[in-house]
């Protein structure tokens, strides 16, 4: 019988019904305060207020087209898009440093070990880490300084660079965008928004490559591979994604943020058979850990630990009555998480200095302390089962089977399985370059990024990536797109029946999903190193490949840093959200088209989701018939 996937209509109608659970407990949602928030000030939608020093604020409208310094609304624009992109450099990369603290603290009898040796050695020689006849721990403990290095490096740019192409290194040198120390990049940036110094319109949309750039081929791909040292290289892997995720009858914990250090020990600790008794003990069947956003995609890719739900189904999470424990770590946290915590028996607990939210309890972790921290934790969680009140329960039922933990790493070993049908040349991305230059693939997209309620939730992500493996276009993703999807059931192999039929013969020969979950926001330095091994295996330009990015419903500052670097990285990305820059055309130009003129590549901006789609299907056709393919 064919497969009934869940409808985005289903998921609307389970929100709806939690989401009159929050009146009853007088609680408002974001739904509610997105309503309050109407109409959104045209100065801040169009990136022409300023209030870089107490002269202003000042804001730009025909009778006062220039703030009291004689900044322009180009100038403004700039200076507000750049800060916005280095506010997201920032977050990845410094999610990125910690990681590198957590590989400092590695140890064979820790918590933290180095899981992936291989991973460690090779990733080492790549930083001129003596590795021959050495400890491995000794290995991973100098590979983790260089990775701090590379945040403060007074000279050099990021050592990751190297894994792009010839051509794209050139062409960052030649426009002096290629990315220095990560630090450097971020506070050059925020020196440039200063008042009285950066004016230039064009010199804005440079430096927000470069410290987007810093990001990708920096602070994220060290978060990526160092933490691949430390969990392991995710590797396929079965598991379920929605709300019906969550248990009835066992302790639920929900992981939330972003850095994998905190779940990951929370998830070591909470399978040990003390605690797994101590919650049948207390009459639980068992521990049931669940994650939200980007925490949830480490852990999902790594473990199998179910995907409760992505950015705006944190609140309906704990709207279901049925989570005893949420533990956050840092980035896209609702502060709303506190009081509403209150009006159920969850106990919310922040564990970054960084991120501390009122009205949670706050347990710092830290690598040194982390089992003694996550064994605090898990126990808080089993000792609060009882005080669940039943009365308060509503799990809705869907969810969907997904098949996730699409490294680059799987994604060969996956072609390896199948080479000898296509092309016999095993560890290479070959057999996918052939099913593309022969058409049974039509291209590539990357869709990741966040939900936003400027736009229906979910809708634009799930009908998109619809759309695309009809069109035997494959679609890899991550972040709070890869959990829309998987809740829409298109990370179940099953899903090939939904496309078109090249695409379906691909993932009939190959056993994968037509959707590749390649992990959380930092791991879109996956993408950037899988395009980037793909165009120096084809022999073409990155800019030639019939591949884009696409990030539909987008809302944070990472999202942003994370489109300049795709962008010039020499990926067109394709956006559903505009970006707060229309108050200047110089702007609007300059990362449309005037990018494509400097790196050959640039945004597509279109609200209307169907259209979007289209505009990308044509954007990689197009691209097939200049490679005359
Ligand atoms: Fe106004 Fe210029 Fe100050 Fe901005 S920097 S607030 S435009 S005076
Ligand atoms: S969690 S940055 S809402 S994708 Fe990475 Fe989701 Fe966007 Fe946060």
């Amino acid at each position: 019988m064919a497969k009934k996937f869940t409808t985005i209509e289903e998921m609307e109608n389970d929100t709806k019904i939690l989401k009159v659970k929050a009146g009853e407990v007088g609680i408002d949602t974001w739904q509610d305060r997105a309503e309050q928030q109407k109409n959104h000030c045209q100065f801040g939608e169009k990136g022409i207020c300023c209030r870089n020093c107490s002269m202003g604020p000042c804001r730009i409208t025909p009778k006062s087209p220039k703030g009291i310094c004689g900044a322009t609304a180009h100038t403004i624009a700039g200076r507000n898009y750049l800060q916005f992109a280095a506010g997201g450099a920032a977050a990845h990369s410094d999610h990125g440093r910690e990681i590198c603290y957590t590989l400092a603290e590695t140890r064979p009898d820790g918590i933290y070990k180095v899981k992936d040796e291989a991973k460690c050695i090779s990733v080492a020689k790549e930083f001129g880490v003596e590795t021959e006849g050495r400890d491995i721990y000794d290995i991973a403990h100098d590979l983790a300084m260089q990775g701090l290095n590379e945040y403060g490096k007074p000279f050099g740019f990021q050592t990751f660079i190297n894994r792009a192409t010839e051509e794209r290194r050139n062409k960052w040198m030649e426009l002096g965008i290629a990315p220095r120390a990560v630090d450097h990049e971020v506070t050059e940036s925020m020196h440039m928004c200063h008042m009285g110094v950066q004016a230039d319109p064009k010199s804005f949309v440079k430096q927000a490559m470069r410290v987007g750039l810093a990001d990708g081929w920096g602070g994220s791909m060290m978060g990526t591979e160092f933490s691949d040292i430390i969990f392991g290289t995710p590797s396929p892997i079965e598991t379920e994604a929605n709300l019906g995720v969550l248990s009835q009858d066992m302790v639920n914990i929900v992981v939330h943020g972003h850095d994998p250090s905190v779940s990951e020990a929370v998830a070591v600790i909470a399978e040990t058979p003390e605690m797994v008794a101590k919650a049948k003990a207390v009459g639980a069947k068992g521990i049931n850990i669940v994650g939200l956003c980007c925490t949830s995609n480490e852990v999902t890719m790594r473990h199998g630990i179910p995907m409760v739900g992505n950015f705006l189904q944190q609140e309906n999470a704990i709207l279901t009555g049925a989570v005893e424990l949420i533990v956050v770590d840092v980035q896209c946290v609702f502060p709303a998480i506190g009081p509403l915590s209150k009006c159920f028996h969850t106990k919310f607990i922040s564990t970054s200095p960084k991120a501390k939210i009122p009205d949670s309890e706050f347990i710092l972790v830290e690598p040194k302390n982390a089992e003694e921290a996550a064994t605090t934790i898990v126990n808080t969680a089993i000792e609060n089962f009882v005080n669940r009140d039943a009365s308060k329960v509503f799990i809705p039922e869907h969810k969907e089977k997904a098949k996730v933990g699409y490294s680059c790493e799987a994604i060969i070993g996956e072609l390896d399985g199948v080479t000898n049908s296509f092309v016999d040349e095993p560890g290479t991305y070959k057999p996918l370059i052939e099913c593309i230059k022969a058409g049974v693939l039509r291209g590539a997209v990357g869709i990741v990024g966040c939900n936003n309620p400027k736009v229906r939730a979910d809708y634009s992500h799930i009908g998109i990536i619809k759309e695309l493996i009809k069109n035997d276009i494959i679609v890899v993703t991550t972040g709070c797109s890869a959990q829309a999807a998987a809740k829409a059931g298109l990370m179940d192999p099953e899903a090939k029946e939904l496309c078109g039929d090249g695409l379906k013969r691909v993932c009939d020969l190959v056993g994968i999903p037509p959707v590749l979950h390649m992990g959380s926001c930092v791991d879109i330095s996956r993408i950037l190193k899988l395009t980037h091994t793909v165009a120096k295996e084809w022999g073409i330009d990155v800019t030639q490949l019939p591949v884009v990015g696409c990030a539909p419903e987008w809302m944070s500052q990472k999202a942003v840093a994370i489109a300049n670097y795709v962008v010039a990285s020499g990926l067109d990305t394709y956006l559903g959200i505009e970006p707060q820059v229309k108050g200047s055309d110089e702007i609007m130009h300059l990362i449309t088209d005037g990018s494509r003129e400097m790196v050959g590549a640039g945004y597509i901006i279109e609200m209307d989701p169907d259209k979007l789609v289209t505009a990308m299907v044509d954007g990689i056709e197009a691209k097939r018939t200049a490679l005359n393919i």
